[in-house]
């Protein structure tokens, strides 16, 4: 706990020098408890530096995800559960929300084993390279709003990639973020049904963004991107956990929608709409992008004239 908080206190004053005896004051131990906790701290990799009497600095480079960084820059209080590595942020998140977890009970993880996609599919997750990560929901709205959460989660996510590194990121109907024509980060929201009362208990919202550089592999290589720059994922993090917190206590106002349309990579594009959501398995027909509803859908326009509104997630686009 007492290494969790030093790490806090100098993940709040990245860059800057904090003394090991204002350290030691507030959290009410010897210097000598800090200077251990500090050498802890820089075995596990942390680049802490010592200035003399100035004290310990954290230097700006700094990008290891941690429970105090994310928390150092979070302004909700939410229980944060940081992980090394997991199967899926996705499934941890399942187990947890089982076992009564609170609303809001984030997952975050440095790395994924089995990160999941859509339909069977896979996120690469490599470690340090990236952000995974879920949130447990439980919803207290009406469920049919349920799809509105793939499309607030993306105007969120695309807004903080944009607050916290000054990219402009678009977003790819319904669930992909783009970046000059490459997919930096994939969203998959699953529901948990609850087999008594036939309703669904919980919504777990996954995302994951690629921050840097990585080999990809072969099969990904042409079409995944990185985010790139210099930035601390746990301040990306964070801002992606308050800026949804935001638009999930909102999401009647339908705000985001706007939002959603400024951002949107496929709006008057031609695209290729494949309704099996598979694009190896099924043939896709051409047609325009014209608008998006309030409920997130993609109204698209064939070219016979006919007019039809795409909503479900079994539906993948590409551009034409
Ligand atoms: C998605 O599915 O893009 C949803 C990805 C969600 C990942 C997060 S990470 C945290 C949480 N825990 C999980 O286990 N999952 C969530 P889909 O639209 O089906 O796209 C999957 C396809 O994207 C793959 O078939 C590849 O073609 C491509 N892909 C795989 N890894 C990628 C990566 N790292 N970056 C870009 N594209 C990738």
């Amino acid at each position: 706990m007492l290494k969790q908080n030093v790490l806090k206190k100098l993940e709040e004053g990245k860059g800057t020098p904090i003394s090991g005896a204002s350290l030691a004051d507030d959290f009410e131990v010897s210097r000598t408890a800090i200077w251990k906790c500090i050498n802890v701290l820089k075995e596990e990799g942390y680049p802490i530096e010592t200035f003399g009497k100035k004290g310990y600095i954290l230097s700006k480079a700094s990008d290891i995800l941690s429970k105090s960084g994310i928390e150092a820059n979070l302004k909700n209080n939410i229980p944060i559960n940081v992980y090394d590595s997991v199967t899926s942020t996705n499934t941890v998140a399942a187990d947890l929300a089982l076992k009564g977890f609170t609303n809001f009970t984030a997952v975050i993880a440095n790395e994924q084993t089995k990160g999941k996609g859509r339909l069977g599919r896979s996120f690469y997750s490599p470690s340090a390279k990236g952000i995974y990560m879920s949130l447990i929901i439980k919803p207290t709205f009406d469920i049919s709003k349920s799809t509105l959460i793939t499309t607030a989660a993306s105007v969120a996510v695309a807004n903080s990639i944009h607050e916290v590194t000054g990219l402009d990121p678009k977003i790819k109907w319904v669930n992909d973020i783009f970046l000059d024509g490459k997919k930096v980060c994939g969203i998959l929201t699953e529901a948990i049904s609850d087999f008594e009362t036939g309703t669904i208990s919980h919504i777990i919202l996954g995302i994951g963004i690629n921050c840097h550089q990585s080999d990809f592999p072969d099969d990904i290589k042409d079409i995944a991107g990185y985010l790139g720059g210099n930035f601390d994922r746990n301040v990306l993090t964070a801002k992606i956990l308050d800026n949804l917190l935001d638009q999930l206590s909102d999401l009647d106002s339908k705000n985001f929608i706007d939002e959603y349309k400024k951002r949107s990579l496929v709006l008057d594009q031609e695209i290729v709409v494949y309704k099996s959501g598979i694009k190896e398995n099924s043939y896709g027909v051409n047609a325009t992008a014209i608008d998006i509803t309030n409920s997130g859908g993609l109204v698209v326009r064939y070219h016979n004239g006919q007019k039809d509104v795409l909503t479900s997630g079994e539906i993948s686009i590409s551009i034409a």
